[in-house]
């Protein structure tokens, strides 16, 4: 069975959590929090969550283990299987991750832990970011999913890349960046509806405390 390492508080641990819920395929948690120590660096080369580990061993990349449980386990399909629908979906993702999540995430430790971002910081994520969500807006076909009728990967990077980057438009820049994406907006709180969503919901808001207390202790 496999075993995904990661923390309940980590957006892309959740992405991966969300797709092997959907597919019903089974799976052990182990708590497993990133950082540099040797025996962390042993399993996650760059000391980061998520990794799953399989019968050969590790894998570690969210984009890379969603890949993997795609090409080797059943359940429903989270990529078309035409190769240039395929090939969408797939840039849909990286163009979240790469111009959504991470300019967002330079700025999580000012919007949630109380911290200080430099100027210079904040301002070059908020420019990445306008630019980021007119991308998606573009190329996003919100018909009702991200990449068209069906749930896909793309959906798990929309959901847990996403709304960081939203709420750090609201906290920092007081923008709105779903002001003019409706049907994102409509589909953000229908995929907040799917009861693996509020699973997942409900795990992150129990295993917060201990994730908060970890921040701090690093401060
Ligand atoms: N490129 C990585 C990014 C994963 C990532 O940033 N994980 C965060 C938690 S959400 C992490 O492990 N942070 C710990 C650290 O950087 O020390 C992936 O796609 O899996």
């Amino acid at each position: 069975m496999f075993k995904l390492y990661g923390f309940c508080a980590s957006n892309y641990y959740n992405m991966v959590k969300l797709a092997l819920l959907e597919k019903g395929v089974p799976f052990e948690e182990v708590p497993f929090y990133g950082s540099q120590t040797p025996e962390i660096l042993a399993i996650s080369p760059r000391g980061k969550v998520p990794v799953l580990k399989t019968d050969q061993g590790f894998i570690s990349e969210t984009s890379v283990i969603l890949e993997y449980i795609e090409q080797t386990q059943p359940g429903k399909a989270l990529l078309p299987a035409d190769p240039y629908e395929r090939a969408q979906a797939l840039a849909l993702c990286r163009e979240i991750e790469l111009y959504i999540e991470l300019p967002g995430r330079a700025c999580y430790a000012e919007a949630f832990f109380g911290m200080t971002v430099p100027d210079a910081i904040k301002e070059k994520s908020k420019a990445e970011l306008l630019l980021g969500f007119a991308s998606l807006g573009r190329h996003g076909k919100f018909s009702p999913y991200v990449a068209g009728d069906s749930l896909s990967i793309a959906d798990l990077y929309f959901l847990y890349g996403v709304s960081p980057a939203l709420q750090v438009g609201k906290k920092l820049f007081d923008i709105d960046f779903f002001a003019d994406m409706p049907a994102a907006k409509a589909l953000m709180e229908r995929l907040g509806a799917n009861p693996n969503v509020q699973r997942i919901a409900a795990d992150r808001e129990a295993g917060m405390p201990e994730f908060l207390a970890m921040i701090a202790a690093k401060k």
